[in-house]
């Protein structure tokens, strides 16, 4: 039996998925045993209920003074810097990807927390993947800063698991639609920034050609396979750091016409730019039949189902 998780700290906890993954958590397990950190100011609304404190995950003296004041024994480390982001400041990627995620496994070593949630991306694949699904395990390539700091990063999680017993797991999100927090600093923005732009202009310029594919997951489906991951019990995982998951594949331009069922002014066109090169190195769409079988992942938005829900919450939030 794995142990139980009750005291949770949270980094990035004002990103796009940190964000709803903090609110998710403090329903869960009490916002009184979750604390939000973030390198930046949070919103007041991610103060509510649970404890915010500003944290460098560089710092590994500020993420020990925090684990102890706090007497945490579960971190979901969801600081990092992003694959476009990434490639305008690579150094910087290293330094906040791979010192914090280090810095993170190494307090947790020394302290033997209970569980470490340390996410990854299909930005691990690279154009030398098969696109069509990409593997499990397939040689693993990426041409980015932020997919190489991730392919490090379950190298290392798994290490940890395996050289120190420490109970470390992972996911390899694909791109995450949501409606609450902007995402920031990714290839797969467009596919956020496309909704806002449909109700407020009627129209997008979109960053990435019409046919470019995608793996993609709305936001609900992300924080059940996080919450899920971290859940199953020890002893049923063969993988621990890398498991694929995917959700929905669709073109840029498929994405489009199906905001135009709901939105018939809307017009979209496309001029790629750096980013395109990016998209173009990672897979159309993921097998994640290790997770189906290991921890029972199963989504439940597609294309249709998450246009509609997004649509309708993006209509209240921005007051149409
Ligand atoms: C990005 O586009 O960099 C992220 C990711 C796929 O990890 N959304």
């Amino acid at each position: 039996m794995s142990k139980t998780m009750h005291r949770i700290l949270v980094t990035g906890a004002a990103g796009q998925i940190g964000s709803e993954l903090t609110a998710t958590l403090c329903e869960r397990y009490g916002s009184e045993n979750v604390l939000a950190t973030d390198h930046r100011e949070a919103s007041a609304s991610l103060h509510e209920g649970c404890s915010f404190e500003r944290l460098d995950v560089t710092d590994k003296k500020q993420i020990e003074i925090l684990i102890d004041r706090y007497e945490i024994d579960t971190v979901f480390h969801m600081a990092a810097i992003l694959s476009a982001i990434g490639e305008e400041k690579p150094q910087l990627a290293w330094q906040v990807n791979m010192g914090g995620l280090y810095n993170v496994l190494e307090v947790a070593r020394e302290r033997n927390l209970v569980r470490v949630f340390s996410p990854s991306s299909i930005a691990v694949f690279g154009p030398e993947t098969p696109p069509d699904p990409a593997p499990q395990t397939p040689p693993l390539r990426p041409t980015t800063m932020y997919g190489l700091t991730k392919v490090a990063g379950e190298l290392l999680g798994d290490y940890y698991v395996h050289r120190f017993g420490l109970d470390v797991r992972g996911v390899r999100y694909p791109g995450i639609i949501s409606s609450e927090t902007l995402p920031g600093g990714g290839t797969t923005d467009y596919a956020v920034e496309v909704f806002y732009e449909a109700l407020r202009k009627k129209h997008y310029t979109c960053f990435v050609r019409e046919d470019t594919v995608l793996p993609m997951m709305y936001m609900p489906d992300c924080i059940q396979a996080t919450i899920d991951l971290m859940e199953t019990d020890f002893g049923r995982l063969v993988h621990h750091c890398d498991f694929n998951l995917a959700s929905m594949s669709f073109s840029a331009g498929e994405l489009a016409a199906e905001i135009t069922k709901h939105i018939p002014e809307f017009t979209c066109n496309y001029k790629p730019d750096k980013r395109q090169t990016i998209a173009d190195s990672w897979p159309h769409a993921i097998d994640d039949s290790a997770a189906r079988d290991e921890w029972g992942w199963k989504p439940s938005y597609d294309l249709p189902s998450m246009t509609e829900d997004m649509i309708s919450r993006l209509s209240k939030k921005i007051g149409l």
